[in-house]
């Protein structure tokens, strides 16, 4: 599921900065998460964004998840709430994509959302419980959409990004700003879960691209398909620190 270029390996990166879990979630789960995103996305964003020319991402519908956020950790909600996030929460390019007004938002208790946060339970649980977490981004992409090169906000989010994949297959680049021979190919296959932190968090670009050879795994070119993919993003600690926001 990961594929390190010859630059990577020789100047020493560190593999853990990037990981995949093949078949994060069963067949079940699948159909069960695939079906809530698309009651979500009904109810927030029923066209695809075409984009335009100079944006990142073409041909997406996209919201965050508000009642998909543990619980226990419900005080990142509040966080971002509190940093002035709760009316876009858009992760890649906040002042664009605000101002066409039309994607992203928050959703209210739906009937399956006790039966979704059981499984996500399982994606922050790899982490330390004192992560606090954004709510969940549904991203879903046009089989004709794509991802251009882009580090995600710095300002918006923290140390590590993540995403579930459903639907159909892609290929995912990694690549270094200041270097392209050092990148990462990954294949996001459906139920699978990967995370990247660290230098591919804030040094390396990652995209989805329509380029027919770079989506190429084994030697066979990944067809182009629709993919929804529920983004995970640990919220950055404010500078006033956690406590007095959750007080
Ligand atoms: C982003 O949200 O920054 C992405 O590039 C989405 C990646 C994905 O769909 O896995």
């Amino acid at each position: 599921f990961i594929r390190y270029s010859a630059g990577y390996l020789e100047q020493g990166y560190d593999k853990n900065d990037i990981f995949v879990h093949p078949d994060f979630i069963n067949d079940e789960e699948h159909t069960l998460l695939a079906k809530c995103c698309e009651r979500k996305l009904k109810r927030l964003a029923s066209t695809y964004e075409m984009g335009h020319f100079d944006k990142r991402i073409h041909n997406y519908r996209e919201c965050s998840v508000s009642a998909w956020l543990p619980q226990k950790r419900a005080v990142a909600g509040r966080v971002a709430e509190a940093m002035g996030r709760a009316v876009d929460p858009d992760p890649i390019d906040l002042p664009d994509r605000a101002a066409n007004g039309k994607s992203g938002g928050w959703t209210t208790v739906g009937k399956y959302d006790g039966q979704v946060r059981h499984i996500l339970d399982r994606v922050w649980e790899l982490f330390p419980s004192s992560f606090a977490w954004l709510p969940p981004h549904i991203l879903d992409l046009h089989e004709n959409g794509e991802i251009l090169p882009h580090v995600d906000n710095p300002d918006y989010s923290g140390f590590t990004v993540g995403g579930l994949s459903l639907l159909g297959s892609a290929v995912s680049t990694f690549r270094h700003v200041d270097d392209p021979s050092v990148s990462v190919d990954v294949l996001l296959a459906p139920k699978s879960l990967y995370f990247m932190t660290n230098r591919i968090r804030y040094q390396f670009t990652h995209e989805i691209t329509v380029d027919p050879e770079q989506r190429r795994w084994q030697g066979k070119i990944v067809p182009r398909a629709r993919r929804i993919s529920l983004m995970f993003r640990d919220a950055k600690v404010p500078e006033s620190g956690w406590k007095s926001l959750a007080n």
